[in-house]
């Protein structure tokens, strides 16, 4: 139970550093003497490469705490794992992908599932024509140039399809890696280079070129985005040279995958790896890419591409379109010819990201009424330092009563379902009732709804002396014929719950809200809400009772804002880049409300993301990953 405590504050903004030359194509140079990814002595690495327990980790691009998955796969216990194609979304005016298997799948997000599991590439191409005799996508290395030819399957062409050369002005490290792959070289490529087309050797190559762009996950070029089929002019072309170990033990930087690359090839937003793993711990982003917060590096088209791929937004946030954008925003792909496998990653994303609402309040109904108590708010402290929400603020936030009195606040994640503390409740439903939109703790206002309880999950491992585990899931009682358990409230929306610990950092600025004791000791009449930050090393304050992987702290350093007896179980909420509001903790415990020194300390709602999709499933608490 929170008795008393304290915070800390401070706001904290990384710049992505970006480079202007692009030069995609690097083989690996140097050559430090080490075989694990160790930062060397020079400024110039050190400007990029992150910390080395993040490398430590192993993290790929399968490490769902920091990335998000593709549409064929979810996050499993921060895994990528391998969907069944069933669980991939009818996507209106999506296209049929013919398999090399002379196979139709209805969409591109099912042959990938198929491929996911068989590790094997599936794909031939976008369309309905596929059977025997209809020729499918290949992909070649001329083993002497090096040059690399693909042959894109086209009903409408009298052969079935076009041998076509790739162009060299997109063409990099993580294509080159599909390439080499798709060919059998399961480390990828070694380099990826240009050469001009006047190369006397290549007088019987095709006349003209396309462009591939890969993000490096693929199996095959047949999945990558193919575009902008030109005539080869003064254009210079594509060459792969496939991987092989390098005969000293030397080695720049040690792929998870156990590939060896330059240090050069890290951190630049390109897999050169061929599992991620260069992009995955980085203070800075080499070669104009993007750095996300979680320190994943991602290309630059990937900004503003309408796809998100930092966990928190940040590279679609309107926000960051001048002041991390050093160069214009990378030419739109044109498909004139093609059908683009991203734009379909694109629509299955949208379709399934825009099954769950949350985070969202609806702000038409927050007014801008005149606070009706204003005379005596000035003198009524709250949540310590907060001040007092407008009626219908806090759309998530319910109060819980007991017999009738309420003691403990909660969080509506959606559904029918309500998170708190567990020292909040007690395995006994019918002692229990859940009260939407109120602002004064003693009466309802025009939108409070109040809902029984149906059952109580209170976390098997919470332990009530050291409040370990201190969070529970409120399951409320249907509607009488209905599958709802609320009526459709316009002042009623839910938290979103946040599926990683990564999500949000130390000095990220959230709120909280609650009904409890304020600074002078009284208890709050109407619902008040205050900022605080997120603060590191709680330990410090606490010892050994506060255990980082379960619990967090917030707070300001000055004492000044706090939550504090009767704000237990409610919720701290933290808004991410684009808006949107996660339930990053619960009010647990703490000491000395609002004394200098003693953060309130939170239940990390996103450690328990397993336990509560487990109880919900998985459209109840995540549009992501799942
Ligand atoms: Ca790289
Ligand atoms: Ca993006």
């Amino acid at each position: 139970m929170r008795s008393a405590g304290v915070s800390l504050f401070l706001l904290f903004l990384l710049i992505a550093y970006s480079e202007m030359e692009t030069t995609p194509t690097t083989q690996p140079t140097t050559m430090v003497n080490s075989s694990a990814p160790t930062i060397p002595g020079t400024n110039e690495t050190d400007k990029f490469f992150g910390p080395q327990e993040c490398w430590d980790k192993k993290l790929t691009r399968a490490s769902c705490d920091l990335v998000f998955c593709p549409p064929w796969e979810r996050c499993i216990r921060g895994h990528c794992s391998c969907k069944t194609p069933y669980l991939c979304p009818a996507v209106v005016n999506g296209v049929p992908v013919c398999g090399r298997d002379n196979r139709n799948y209805r969409s591109f997000c099912q042959v990938m599932a198929v491929s996911c599991r068989t590790r094997k590439p599936v794909m031939s191409h976008f369309g309905l024509n596929c059977g025997d005799n209809q020729p499918k996508f290949n992909t070649s290395i001329d083993p002497e140039t090096r040059v690399v030819k693909v042959f894109v399957p086209d009903a409408r062409s009298p052969n079935g399809g076009e041998e076509l050369l790739v162009c060299g002005k997109t063409w990099n490290m993580a294509a080159a890696n599909v390439a080499c792959k798709e060919k059998g070289t399961p480390l990828g490529a070694m380099a990826a280079h240009r050469i001009e087309h006047n190369n006397p050797t290549a007088t019987n190559f095709p006349s003209s070129c396309v462009n591939v762009r890969c993000q490096g996950y693929e199996t095959s070029l047949a999945e990558c985005v193919i575009y902008d089929k030109v005539r080869i002019a003064t254009k210079n072309l594509a060459t792969a040279t496939c991987y092989e170990a390098p005969s000293d033990t030397a080695c720049g930087f040690t792929c998870v995958n156990g590939k060896c690359v330059s240090l050069e090839q890290t951190c630049d937003g390109v897999d050169d790896c061929g599992d991620g793993s260069d992009e995955m711990c980085c203070k800075a982003c080499r070669k104009g890419a993007f750095l996300c917060k979680t320190g994943v590096c991602v290309p630059k088209d990937a900004l503003h591409d309408k796809q998100i791929d930092c966990l928190d937004g940040k590279d679609e946030s309107p926000k960051h379109t001048l002041d991390n954008m050093r160069e214009p925003v990378p030419q739109q792909l044109r498909n004139s010819d093609y059908i683009s496998s991203k734009d379909e990653t694109a629509k299955t994303r949208e379709h399934l990201e825009s099954r769950l609402e949350c985070g969202i309040p609806n702000m038409d109904i927050v007014d801008d009424e005149v606070f009706e108590e204003r005379g005596r708010s000035s003198r009524t402290k709250r949540v310590v330092g907060g001040i007092p929400s407008k009626p219908t603020q806090i759309q998530w936030q319910i109060a819980l009563g007991d017999k009738g009195k309420i003691d403990c606040g909660g969080a509506y994640i959606g559904g029918c379902w309500v998170l708190t503390a567990a020292h909040c409740v007690r395995p006994n439903p019918s002692a229990f009732m859940v009260y939407f939109s109120m602002w004064k703790k003693s009466s309802a206002q025009g939108t409070t709804d109040i809902v029984l309880v149906k059952n109580i999950q209170i976390h098997p491992k919470y332990n009530a002396s050291s409040y370990e585990n201190d969070i529970a899931l409120v399951q409320l009682e249907k509607l009488p014929f209905s599958d709802k358990c609320l009526e459709d409230n316009p002042a009623v929306r839910a938290v979103c719950v946040p599926w990683s610990t990564e999500l949000f950092r130390t000095n990220h600025t959230c709120s909280i809200s609650g009904w409890g004791r304020t600074a002078e000791g009284k208890r709050s009449r109407v619902l008040l809400w205050a900022n605080v930050s997120l603060i590191d090393n709680c330990g410090n304050f606490y010892g050994h009772r506060f255990n980082k992987d379960s619990m967090l702290c917030a707070g300001d350093l000055e004492g000044k804002v706090d939550s504090c007896q009767g704000d237990d179980g409610g919720p701290l909420v933290c808004e991410d880049e684009l808006g949107v509001s996660y339930l990053w903790g619960i009010v647990s415990w703490g000491e000395k409300c609002g004394q200098p020194g003693f953060p309130g300390v939170y239940t990390q709602v996103a450690h328990y993301f397993e336990w509560i999709r487990l109880h919900t499933g998985w459209p109840a608490v995540t549009k992501f990953n799942s």
